[in-house]
């Protein structure tokens, strides 16, 4: 299957020591890490709209793609060449997983009813390659943010009528994600958010998003669909408020509405980081709460407040996600995605080659220190120790709701001025660096 990019051939594993750039340096897909192969840690998932249809265009200049099988039409031959050009780059990558929006597979047309003509046609399509090819759809979902339509939201409309059209929306992507035996749904509030609270009514905006989640699961029932609900937190942008801001806001809202055992959370770097986190906060938020699901992996960049969508080659930042991945024994039926797109000057079709080669070769390495960190035990004995206070009859009793104040101040003043230790977070800084290499 060469049709699309005949100077690439499939990338091989070549292992550490290879110069070679169209090569894996770290990510062997049958090498087996604390007992699973490194394919079954990573699930890693490409994304269509990233990899198919963003022209790297950004908000100062046109986009700067070189993308020849793709004519810009509507055509269905278009939409056919693009799939077949994803399929045969998902090929020649070893990347077994891939993810898709609705209107990035089948462009909106002028009535629904053509609309949905068209999308069942592309995910016609999708089926075949992804049969062909033994690619896994890891989850679908649908674009309740580019058409006018949703200018004041989707399931957060103003507009009952434009609710009305988001649930048909949603309707028909969660049949086509069913379809293509995808495991897993993402419901991402684009709009889902406010541009100022002078117009707007907070309370009765989240009741309609809880609505329109609770009627989706109603749907996901009646048709037994298998696959996950996810959401997807993001605090902003191009709101000035997304209602599902973190991992902490999701699971307030979710519990609110009474939710929580319908949804789990697909968590992106990016995101956590305009939310002003760390990934690992969010990551060990969510895990704490039985909800870490998935993950977008990409990551933001330093110096520019918005999401970058960059590719993912921070290592240490891939080895804190792995420890928090090999911690809950892996995602289950969820996976690494590269929300991620090229720089504007990365626009040769090899780029998109190096951009993933980069990406899953930095969660390799990201998977193999974690584990290596993990079998060392000096950082999580660390962490472990400093609470070993806890370990005691004392620590029971309070923890077991034996104690009230005066007895603790009864033995507060017994025991004196406690002993306090240093949290030496330098020295165990340095011995994480030291696993880099
Ligand atoms: C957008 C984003 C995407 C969407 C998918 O910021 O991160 O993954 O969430 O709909
Ligand atoms: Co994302």
């Amino acid at each position: 299957m060469t049709d699309f990019f005949p100077d690439i051939p499939s990338i091989p594993f070549e292992g550490s020591d290879s110069t070679n750039p169209l090569s894996f340096r770290h990510y062997d897909a049958e090498a087996v890490v604390e007992g699973r192969t490194m394919r079954d840690h990573l699930r890693f998932a490409c994304a269509f709209w990233h990899t198919m249809r963003n022209d790297l265009s950004d908000p100062f200049g046109s986009g700067t793609a070189v993308m020849p099988w793709d004519d810009g039409s509507s055509s269905i031959e278009n939409i056919e060449r693009r799939i077949n050009a994803f399929f045969e780059f998902l090929d020649k990558m070893s990347i077994d997983h891939y993810c898709f929006h609705d209107r990035d597979v089948a462009p909106e047309a002028d009535t629904i009813d053509e609309t949905n003509r068209i999308l069942d046609q592309a995910v016609g399509i999708l089926e075949r390659r992804q049969d062909e090819l033994g690619k896994q759809l890891l989850w679908g979902t649908a674009c309740l943010f580019d058409h006018p339509r949703y200018v004041h939201g989707a399931a957060t409309s103003t507009s009952v009528d434009v609710f009305a059209h988001a649930a048909g929306q949603v309707r028909r992507a969660i049949d086509a994600t069913h379809h293509l035996g995808g495991a897993g749904y993402v419901f991402w509030g684009g709009r889902e958010g406010y541009s100022s609270l002078i117009n707007t009514d907070m309370p009765r905006e989240r009741a309609q998003l809880a609505r329109f989640l609770e009627m989706a699961v109603d749907y996901r029932r009646r048709i037994g669909f298998e696959g996950r609900f996810y959401i997807e937190p993001k605090p902003k942008e191009p709101t000035t408020h997304q209602y599902d801001f973190d991992v902490a806001t999701c699971l307030n809202f979710l519990r609110e509405f009474d939710l929580l055992d319908e949804f789990m959370l697909n968590i992106e770097t990016n995101h956590a980081t305009l939310a002003a986190h760390s990934m690992e906060h969010e990551l060990r938020s969510a895990a704490a709460a039985g909800v870490l699901g998935s993950i977008d992996a990409n990551m933001g960049h330093p110096h520019l407040g918005w999401d970058t969508d960059h590719f993912p080659t921070d290592l240490a930042l891939a080895v804190r996600v792995m420890k928090v991945v090999l911690e809950l024994d892996g995602l289950g039926q969820g996976g690494l995605n590269f929300d991620a797109k090229r720089r504007r000057g990365s626009f040769e079709p090899v780029d998109l080659f190096h951009a993933h080669i980069a990406g899953m070769d930095t969660f390799a390495r990201g998977l193999k220190i974690a584990a290596a960190i993990r079998s060392d035990r000096r950082l999580d004995d660390a962490i472990q120790s400093r609470y070993r206070s806890w370990d005691s009859k004392l620590g029971d009793s309070i923890q077991s709701g034996q104690c009230t104040l005066e007895d603790l101040e009864r033995h507060a003043s017994q025991i004196g001025e406690p002993i306090m230790e240093s949290g030496r977070e330098e020295m165990l800084a340095s011995i994480f660096n030291d696993f880099l290499r």
